[in-house]
């Protein structure tokens, strides 16, 4: 790999950071769920009730913890730590006009101790952590208000953090707005008429397209040599036989994933996405000074994650299908699942990033790659996790025959380097981490961290640039 290849790992501030209400801070959507798992769904309230147990307001205690976790990232010799900021850390309410300085304080001291060990943050501005007030009090991202107050955030982390930052991505899988709206878009789905809501959650993307852009200018004008980039959920789908059928099934269904991308990269809006709002009568409000903004300030670079790949068939009766965190797709018989359904497919990671380069042609990013797993300690107290070490490993080795393709990779950022609240079940039973951490769904443990058996290999391979697999 390159010299300059940013190998590490990625989390978001709900899932590792806890002190939900600690030093001002406001409740976001994340602190509002309850533990699912599989098959069962997350609760998702507007207060706070008694007698429930919320995952996220201890998550793994990274905000108590952060100096010793960073020294781990650090032993395994990361180059790069994603993590995102939480907006109601800053703005509790999200509609404030000053920042709550105790947060931004908080953020200070986690990047300084990132750069003290030469790593390098990538900070993602959101991810999943709309302020609750917001969602509230504005129907979130409905409301066009949103905007100023989303840019009123940026402006104030990006000046803060202007030494200290220099890679940026703006929203968490944009594209999940429409599979999660609450968590992407803090939409409170009772307050609209079912009939509506598809038309509301593309106005609410329609906003966070220009925060977007806004926040590339802002990031630029603040920060000269700062990178910004997208994120978004690659999801990959196969036709699930050559019938045409089904290729153009997956050709529509490519569409919906590639729109994000498209629109922020080339600075507008794709014909497809214009009719298909056509096609529905939607009627979605945007300015001519929007489209300019879009039109001027695209992002630099494409980040995105990648666990899994499925398909698509035009008929999909009697065919079985996969799981997801926010998307399901039809079972693809050739390939793997891991515990939670969710299919393992090293080879479309290859295909996947081929197939953004030769769309798009600017650098690329692997922020989120990782294998969720049930893990269990011994008396020793370690973790052989060989499965964990098999699924990244798969992918790297996929990884780095794509760069041989010639496309055009930053960095690999596996998620995560640290066991971490499920952000689809709020389990942590479902373990990605290279550390484990002595904590169960029902909140027990003393939060210890432990090394696994991943953790020595991932060192390994950071060591030997991946030449070492
Ligand atoms: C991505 C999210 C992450 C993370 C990951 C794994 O979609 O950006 O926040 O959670 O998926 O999903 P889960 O935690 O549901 O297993």
């Amino acid at each position: 790999m390159r010299k300059d290849f940013l190998w590490g790992g990625a989390v978001a501030a709900h899932q590792v950071e806890g002190g939900y209400n600690e030093k001002g801070k406001g409740l976001n959507v994340s602190d509002m769920m309850t533990v699912g798992g599989v098959g069962k769904k997350r609760q998702i309230t507007d207060t706070i009730l008694p007698n429930e147990f919320y995952p996220n307001h201890e998550a793994i205690d990274f905000y108590h913890h952060y100096k010793e976790d960073i020294a781990l990232f650090k032993e395994m010799g990361f180059k790069c730590f994603r993590t995102s900021i939480s907006w109601a850390r800053i703005f509790p309410q999200g509609d404030e006009l000053e920042p709550n300085e105790e947060g931004l304080k908080f953020y200070d001291a986690v990047f300084d101790e990132c750069l003290k060990y030469g790593m390098q943050p990538l900070v993602t501005m959101s991810h999943y952590e709309p302020p609750l007030a917001f969602c509230m009090d504005y129907n979130g991202w409905y409301d066009r208000r949103s905007i100023e107050f989303f840019t009123r955030y940026v402006d104030v982390i990006t000046k803060r953090y202007k030494d200290k930052v220099k890679l940026w991505l703006t929203f968490n899988e944009i594209d999940s707005i429409i599979r999660h709206p609450f968590m992407t878009g803090g939409l409170i789905e009772s307050r609209f008429k079912p009939e509506e809501f598809e038309e509301v959650e593309y106005q609410a993307m329609h906003h966070q397209f220009v925060a977007s852009a806004l926040a590339v200018k802002i990031t630029h004008e603040n920060i000269p040599d700062a990178k910004v980039g997208c994120m978004l959920t690659k999801l990959t789908y196969y036709p699930y036989t050559c019938k045409p059928e089904d290729v153009l099934e997956q050709q529509q269904r490519m569409r919906q994933i590639y729109c994000y991308s498209d629109t922020q990269v080339h600075g507008e809006y794709p014909k497809y996405l214009l009719q298909m709002y056509k096609n529905k009568g939607f009627n979605i409000k945007m300015t001519d000074e929007d489209l300019k903004i879009m039109k001027k300030y695209p992002v630099d670079f494409i980040s995105f994650s990648y666990y899994s790949s499925s398909c698509v068939a035009a008929d999909t009766k009697g065919l079985e299908m996969s799981a997801g965190n926010t998307e399901t797709a039809i079972k693809n018989p050739y390939i793997p699942s891991s515990d939670w359904g969710w299919q393992i497919d090293p080879e479309g990671l290859r295909y996947t990033l081929n197939k953004l380069y030769d769309r798009y042609q600017i650098p690329l990013m692997i922020v989120e790659n990782g294998l969720g797993a049930v893990d269990e300690m011994d008396e020793d107290k370690k973790i052989h996790d060989n499965y964990r070490v098999d699924y990244l490993k798969k992918h790297i080795i996929e990884m780095k025959k794509a760069v041989e393709d010639g496309i055009d990779l930053k960095g690999y950022m596996m998620w995560a380097p640290i066991d971490i609240i499920s952000s689809s079940t709020g389990e942590m039973k479902k373990r990605y981490g290279l550390i484990y951490i002595d904590k169960d769904d029902n909140g027990n443990g003393d939060y210890s961290r432990y090394p696994k058996d991943s953790f020595y290999w991932y060192k390994k391979v950071i060591e030997t640039n991946g030449e070492i697999l």
